[in-house]
């Protein structure tokens, strides 16, 4: 049995496994450039993430009406389930769907359709996190907050991902302050390309409750001291982090350290069709690379759970 956990950093976009892909291009009648999965599969040889994210932007063609992502999201749930994922906290980006001619509505709706029965269905507790593209205007964040305001009761925070250097939190501070104003709750990636210091001005500028990845603080240890001191969560992806070359291998993953250090780590699966494996292969991973032991995957495990937008007495019962 899979040991139960929270994931808290996933992009829904990114469980686009290439036979879902294909599938879903035949239904839509849109063309892929592969010939099939196999070719496909061999794009995923990432340099950094730019040239990660090309790929995820241009696969998301598929993604066309709300059957399409309520399929991606039911594929997406009835594999977590599988590796003992009971909560998912699960990322969305609106901005790359309405800039191809998918309304916000389509894509909540599609999601809601899978998310509204999966404790039913799966046995996972789910909440959605819509994030803001951090390489688009902050203009276009404040647009993406207003037409998602019909569906506000559906998403319980806010987000930033994409490209992140030389795209700092504080471009941001407007949408979050607005976002923060609507009672949503407030994560940003930051540190996982870009400096530390844009740890600091995502907890600072845009009252960030959880850092997404936050590797880079390790660079600079009054952060690490700070955040540790404040508990302030880590969702760390550390089989991204290989496959973005954030770092060379995976036994050089600084994972261990960062949990000697007492930071209140997680560990995640980002964007796990691309990236070689789902939440448990993520725990598994670390188990054989890091030489973690039990006590240490148990920690990662109840650091799931407690950073978690869950309730505390949701929270016992998911475990
Ligand atoms: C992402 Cl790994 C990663 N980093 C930043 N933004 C993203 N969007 C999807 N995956
Ligand atoms: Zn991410």
């Amino acid at each position: 049995m899979p040991l139960p956990k929270a994931e808290l950093h996933l992009h829904i976009e990114g469980t686009l496994e290439p036979e879902l892909a294909f599938e879903l291009a035949a239904r839509n009648g849109v063309e892929l450039p592969y010939a099939d999965t196999d070719e496909l599969r061999k794009a995923y040889d990432f340099e950094d993430l730019q040239s990660f994210l090309n790929l995820y932007y241009e696969l998301m063609a598929v993604l066309r009406t709300e059957r399409d992502f309520e399929d991606l999201a039911n594929a997406y749930l009835a594999r977590a389930a599988a590796q003992g994922v009971r909560h998912a906290e699960i990322f969305f980006d609106p901005q790359a769907h309405i800039a191809r001619g998918v309304a916000m509505g389509t894509v909540v709706e599609g999601l809601w359709r899978a998310l509204g029965e999966s404790e039913a269905r799966h046995g996972v507790s789910t909440q959605l996190i819509m994030c803001f593209l951090r390489d688009e205007s902050a203009g276009s964040a404040l647009r993406t907050l207003e037409a998602a305001k019909p569906y506000l009761d559906r998403i319980v925070g806010v987000g930033l991902d994409s490209a992140e250097v030389g795209h700092p939190p504080v471009k941001f501070r407007e949408v979050y302050e607005a976002a923060a104003a609507l009672g949503l709750r407030r994560v940003a990636h930051a540190g996982e390309e870009g400096p530390p210091a844009y740890i600091t001005e995502a907890l600072d500028v845009l009252g960030v409750e959880r850092i997404d990845h936050g590797l880079r603080c390790v660079e600079d240890p009054a952060l690490v001291e700070r955040l540790v001191r404040e508990r302030v969560p880590l969702t760390l992806c550390p089989l991204s982090n290989v496959r973005l070359r954030t770092v060379d291998v995976l036994a050089d993953h600084p994972l261990p350290a960062m949990l000697d250090a007492g930071l209140l780590c997680t560990v995640n699966s980002d964007d796990p069709a691309y990236f070689g494996g789902y939440a448990g292969d993520n725990f598994d991973a670390v188990r054989s690379a890091l030489g973690l032991g039990e006590e240490r995957l148990r920690e990662l495990a109840r650091n799931s759970f407690l950073a978690s937008f869950l309730e505390h007495d949701e929270e016992r019962r998911a475990r």
